[in-house]
């Protein structure tokens, strides 16, 4: 059930008027309107393909309705946020949860929505039915050989599927690691992991990029062996020009300086992938933005502006995508707030006045310098992504044509009402 443009067309000519009166009132303020607009409209944020479901925790899950059933209902789902927002242009796939079984059909049916294909996601972390050796004590960094080549060949394999969709690059997240002290010696875990990784790499093609994501823990509790950013960084430099770090924001430990990790890697030019979601208290997933609005937009201030300094495409040059598990909300509700949220926060960073912070920079006048930060984080932005949507054809509102549409409720009379998403 797509949303006919006409649909889309239909509410936005309700909201039409007081939306431009919003947005003249932004723009007067703005200099450089159109070039901001501009960025907005290019700036796609792809959507995983497990996060179409609800997802759950150890304790329990609480399905909804109408979640999609296969690969197929899963790319339906997100060419309906993409019919909504045109900023969600982009499937992210998980395998071995999502096998493309005849891939040009599924390449066809994206690109219908308008889809392309984000990086792969390879699976180590938990055991398959029928596989043949356990990761029970981790994969890539396993004490036996026989392990390791077991998932070398599932992540070769990955990269085989992700070039018949026309996929660039694979993301590569470890579980490894270690429960308890002297379990494992971390220089083997390390050497192990990297030769591992050689591997994986020198089958990659050579237009493809390896992200490597890290997490401080979860769901081991002593040592991770990727588990931060100075891990990942050590890995991907020595793995080569093709290999990047990923930074997921709820991989880290409290309070940590996002910002400034974000800032650091662009300037070595090895920030290759991003995982948008929010948290509290660790890897929570929740709704981008719900948490800590200050934090996300100044890890923008960050990449926005290192992306400048090195010249890059900001809609291109690194990887987008949510990372988010939906509890207790409609999953496609929460990744629409996710998007609006993640335009919002950009929106309010392309307006960082850049000269003038540097000067203040450059004084010490330290006051100077957080009001041109909290004079960008205060403006209403809201407005100007609104109108970013309306010129690519998507909803001024796509919530609440979501919701009168009555997605949800036709989604659950065409799958039924306990349909449950694979790989949840
Ligand atoms: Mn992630």
């Amino acid at each position: 059930m797509p949303i006919e443009k006409y649909i889309v067309d239909q509410y936005n000519s309700e909201l039409q008027k007081d939306h431009q009166r919003r947005f003249d009132f932004i723009a007067a303020d703005i200099k450089n309107v159109e070039g901001i607009i501009e960025k907005l409209i290019a700036f796609q944020v792809a959507i995983p393909s497990w996060a179409l479901g609800t997802g759950g925790t150890r304790f329990g899950r609480f399905p909804g309705g109408g979640e999609p059933r296969n690969l197929e209902e899963k790319i339906e789902d997100i060419g309906l946020i993409h019919a909504l927002n045109q900023a969600s242009g982009a499937i992210s796939l998980h395998i071995p949860w999502d096998i493309p079984e005849n891939a040009s059909h599924i390449k066809a049916l994206a690109a219908q929505h308008g889809l392309k294909f984000d990086a792969m996601n390879s699976n180590t972390f938990q055991d398959q039915p029928g596989q043949q050796l356990s990761y029970k004590y981790g994969s890539l960094q396993n004490v036996n050989k026989a392990v390791r080549r077991q998932a070398i060949d599932h992540n070769i394999e990955v990269i085989k599927y992700g070039i018949e969709l026309g996929s660039e690059a694979l993301t590569v997240w470890l579980a490894d690691g270690s429960c308890f002290p002297g379990q494992l010696n971390f220089r083997k875990a390390f050497q192990n992991t990297l030769e591992s990784l050689e591997e994986i790499y020198s089958a990659l093609p050579a237009d493809w990029k390896l992200f490597l994501e890290y997490k401080a823990f979860e769901p081991n509790f002593y040592s991770t062996t990727v588990g931060d950013w100075g891990q990942s960084f050590t890995y991907v430099n020595k793995l080569g020009p093709k290999a990047f770090t990923l930074v997921d924001l709820g991989h880290h430990l409290p309070n940590a300086n996002i910002e400034q990790i974000v800032s650091l890697l662009l300037m070595e030019g090895k920030l290759g992938g991003f995982h948008f979601n929010d948290s509290k208290y660790g890897d929570d997933d929740l709704t981008v933005g719900s948490i800590k609005p200050y934090q996300l937009f100044l890890i923008f201030n960050e990449l926005v502006e290192g992306m400048d300094a090195k010249g890059m495409n900001h809609a291109h040059g690194i990887g987008w995508m949510i990372d988010a598990s939906h509890n207790v909300k409609d999953p496609l509700e929460d990744l629409l707030q996710s998007v609006e949220a993640i335009m919002i926060t950009y929106a309010q960073a392309l307006l960082v006045d850049r000269t003038t912070l540097q000067e203040a920079q450059n004084n010490n006048d330290t006051v100077t310098a957080q009001e041109i930060l909290q004079q960008a984080f205060r403006t209403d932005t809201r407005a100007l992504v609104a109108e970013a949507r309306l010129r690519s054809g998507a909803a001024l509102n796509p919530l609440a044509v979501y919701r009168s549409e009555k997605v949800r409720e036709n989604l659950i009379k065409k799958r039924g009402a306990k349909t449950v998403a694979t790989g949840l």
